[in-house]
């Protein structure tokens, strides 16, 4: 328990709706649809798909009306997508921010198929002076005092990039209702806030967004006094590792045996390709490097693994990766108001047995 006391029934309540990802599924290289973490602000909306539209509208020369079928019909491409939530690790920090609490595996890795966005945007004709794009879910709620259709913005020149989607697939079924059905957005590299799901309005604005979930949600404040802060964007350098060996029920400590253990766990970045992982069996005194997997997919979690040679006794395992704009994990997170993008090195408790 920190300061901010017991977890309260309203936060039970979201983190048994939102649950994560178990942290042993990261040795699914695509990680199954019922075990890819799951966030919704509020209900999963009731969306019937024969009646169903997707209107793109606002600051354009030709708003178009889509169904599920015109957008079946247009180019496919999937891709593989790590989505982490920006509050991913969250509890960790000290006092707890009071939000869905997660520890670690607010993460997945899944492959999405859809039609890319940029030329439904060019064939819509957005204005020159377009600044953002709004996109809308179809669920509804009170966030903040504001009530609302969940809805995020996006620059320009991000809602143009090649490798957004308009995803109807996840893993090569349609859409579960939890992810999105029929249609949610994809936004690679970003954290998953951005990803909206039951997109059903997208909005050209020729000045900049100012909806709820960017301009008070989503922002990184050092303090209740700096009310605007920054926003949440690119996801941080953060790698993972599946916790060796077996656990206990209560509480959840590791039991390995002496002997060489082979770690595995997985890394990611929204600034460029993971170029380095770190292992620690001693909390973080001395370092080795791990051995990366294959070069992943622009956006797609790296694997890598390391050989441990585990000694009688506890120990505790950290991992710790760098990307190629030269970003690493902090040891130690940095506490924020909102409790965003703690990419702090991850801690595990080990017991080996001689
Ligand atoms: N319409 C809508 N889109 C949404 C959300 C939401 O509550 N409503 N949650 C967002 C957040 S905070 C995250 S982290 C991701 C989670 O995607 P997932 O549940 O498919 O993992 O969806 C995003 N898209
Ligand atoms: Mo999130």
């Amino acid at each position: 328990m920190n300061e901010a006391g017991a977890i309260t029934p309203a936060e039970l309540d979201l983190a048994s709706r939102n649950h994560a990802m178990p942290l042993e599924a990261l040795r699914y290289d695509l990680t199954p649809a019922g075990l890819h973490y799951l966030l919704v602000h509020y209900d999963i909306p009731e969306v019937d798909p024969a009646t169903w539209r997707l209107e793109i509208d606002g600051a354009v020369g030709t708003p178009l009306s889509l169904s599920l079928d015109d957008l079946r019909s247009r180019p496919r491409v999937s891709a593989p997508v790590t989505l982490e939530c920006a509050g991913n690790g969250r509890a960790l920090l000290d006092p707890r921010p009071i939000s869905q609490p997660w520890l670690l595996g607010a993460v997945g890795n899944a492959a999405w198929t859809g039609t890319p966005l940029a030329p439904l945007l060019r064939e819509a004709g957005p204005s020159e002076a377009a600044v953002d794009v709004g996109f809308a879910g179809a669920d509804h709620g009170l966030e903040g005092d504001v009530e609302q259709d969940y809805e995020r913005g996006l620059p320009m020149d991000e809602a143009m990039r090649d490798d957004l989607l308009l995803a109807y697939e996840m893993n090569g079924h349609p859409l579960p209702p939890q992810h999105g059905f029929p249609l949610r957005l994809i936004v690679p590299g970003w954290y998953g806030m951005t990803s909206v799901k039951w997109l059903r309005r997208i909005r050209v604005l020729d000045s900049p967004f100012d909806g709820y979930q960017n301009v008070r949600g989503y922002r990184m404040r050092a303090t209740e006094d700096d009310v605007v802060g920054s926003p949440v964007e690119r996801i941080h350098v953060r790698s993972l590792l599946l916790p060796p060996g077996y656990p206990s029920f209560q509480p959840r400590v590791r039991h390995v045996s002496a002997g060489r253990v082979t770690v595995r766990g997985r890394a990611w970045s929204g600034y460029g390709p993971i170029v380095r992982v770190a292992f620690s069996a001693d909390g973080g005194a001395g370092w080795a490097d791990a051995e990366l997997g294959p070069e992943p997919a622009p956006h797609a979690w790296r694997a890598w693994s390391f050989a441990w040679d585990a000694e009688p006794g506890p120990h505790e395992l950290c991992c710790r990766a760098t990307d190629a704009s030269g970003a690493t994990q902090p040891l130690q997170p940095e506490w924020n108001v909102g409790g965003y993008a703690n990419n702090a090195v991850q801690r595990v408790q080990v017991e080996v047995a001689p």
